[in-house]
């Protein structure tokens, strides 16, 4: 009999990496798919995996729906990976973070309190949470200091989570990943946005790339990667919570760097400084110590930062060829 997992977030980058994972290994898998009026399968399609999936109707914000996915899908395994992922965003809408990231969660939680206490939840928490960094290396004992309504109510899903394994017995996981990108990266995102400018400077179809903050420091990762350490917290004999990341930090700017230098520009000719892009509040420098997870996990990342720039610029040399077709 194969295992059943239902991943909240499917049509999202990781959620698309997750369901081929898991597809792989043999289970069936299952979507909690919000309704949008246009459609939001094209990272299914992309790894060719959306008819080998089933998508249920359903919403975080909608325990009923959540309840009734949980009905039909049956699941040994639950990933809650859906969310307003974007921090940016989650200034300009803030109560709708709260209620899809943090309250989604909960509602997440609840419904297996009540349908299927024995199914393993896995919550994709973040290091947001850690913020204003309270330890220039932060692992899973380092203080949280979230700065973003996205921080705050991604932590406030964290300690459900334990606290849901505390109080009930639930077989609840907190995975707390690094930045992690792939071609499937959502174009909001600075990676994205970065290597889709280089591809389109390079094709002569745009002149600059506009950012904000790009001495900010982050720990990235190749998302196929860390599909897997989710998928290994829940074959624990134990719940419980790991940092994921590599262990190495680069600037925004080092970044670009590597971007254009895979096509042979040289990035301050093209980048320029928009004070729009700045946040509220910033996160400065994010470097994750993944000890416990390559100890206890046997898990590691396996991508560079330069493999997985260079692999995201020729996938979007790519796309805007076919575009310009
Ligand atoms: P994405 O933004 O690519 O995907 C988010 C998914 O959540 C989408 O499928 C989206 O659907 C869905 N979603 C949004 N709101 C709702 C809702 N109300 N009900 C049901 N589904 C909803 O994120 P990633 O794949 O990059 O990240 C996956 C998870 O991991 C997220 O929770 C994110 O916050 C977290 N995370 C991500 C990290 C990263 O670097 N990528 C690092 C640490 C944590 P739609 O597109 O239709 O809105
Ligand atoms: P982040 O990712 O906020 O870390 O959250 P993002 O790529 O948006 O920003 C990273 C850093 O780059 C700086 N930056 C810019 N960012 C964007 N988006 N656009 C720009 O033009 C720009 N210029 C500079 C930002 O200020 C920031 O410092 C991601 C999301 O996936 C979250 O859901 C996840 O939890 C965390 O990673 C870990």
């Amino acid at each position: 009999m194969s295992k059943h997992a239902l991943i909240t977030g499917i049509t999202g980058q990781d959620g698309a990496y997750l369901a081929k994972f898991l597809l792989e290994k043999g289970y069936e898998v299952f979507g909690l798919m919000p309704r949008r009026s246009t459609p939001t399968t094209w990272r299914l399609e992309y790894l060719d995996v959306l008819d080998k999936v089933r998508l249920l109707d359903g919403d975080l914000t909608d325990i009923a729906s959540i309840i009734r996915a949980l009905i039909a899908c049956k699941p040994d395994e639950v990933y809650n990976l859906g969310a307003q992922s974007f921090v940016a965003t989650s200034w300009k809408q803030p109560l709708l973070t709260a209620d899809a990231t943090g309250m989604g969660a909960l509602n997440v939680l609840e419904a297996i309190r009540q349908i299927c206490p024995e199914a393993r939840f896995y919550q994709a928490s973040t290091s947001e949470m850690f913020g204003l960094v309270q330890e220039p290396i932060q692992s899973e004992t380092t203080p949280f200091y979230p700065r973003s309504p996205y921080g705050v109510s991604k932590l406030f899903a964290h300690w459900m989570t334990i606290n849901y394994r505390e109080s009930f017995n639930i077989f609840g996981c907190s995975g707390i990943l690094f930045n992690h990108e792939s071609p499937l990266r959502g174009i909001e995102f600075v990676t994205r946005k970065v290597t889709d400018a280089v591809a389109r400077i390079k094709l002569g179809v745009q002149k600059e790339l506009a950012l904000g903050n790009i001495d900010a420091k982050r720990d990235w990762g190749f998302s196929g990667d860390y599909v897997e350490a989710m998928w290994l917290m829940l074959q624990q004999e134990k719940p419980d919570t790991y940092v994921v990341a590599t262990g190495r930090t680069t600037t925004v700017r080092d970044m670009c760097k590597i971007a254009f230098d895979h096509v042979g520009l040289n990035y301050e000719d093209f980048v320029r400084i928009d004070p729009k892009f700045y946040r509220p509040a910033e996160v400065e420098l994010l470097l994750g110590n993944p000890t416990k997870a390559e100890k206890n996990l046997g898990w590691k990342a396996k991508t560079s930062l330069e493999q997985l720039i260079t692999m995201m610029v020729d996938a979007d040399l790519e796309r805007v060829k076919k575009e310009l077709r």
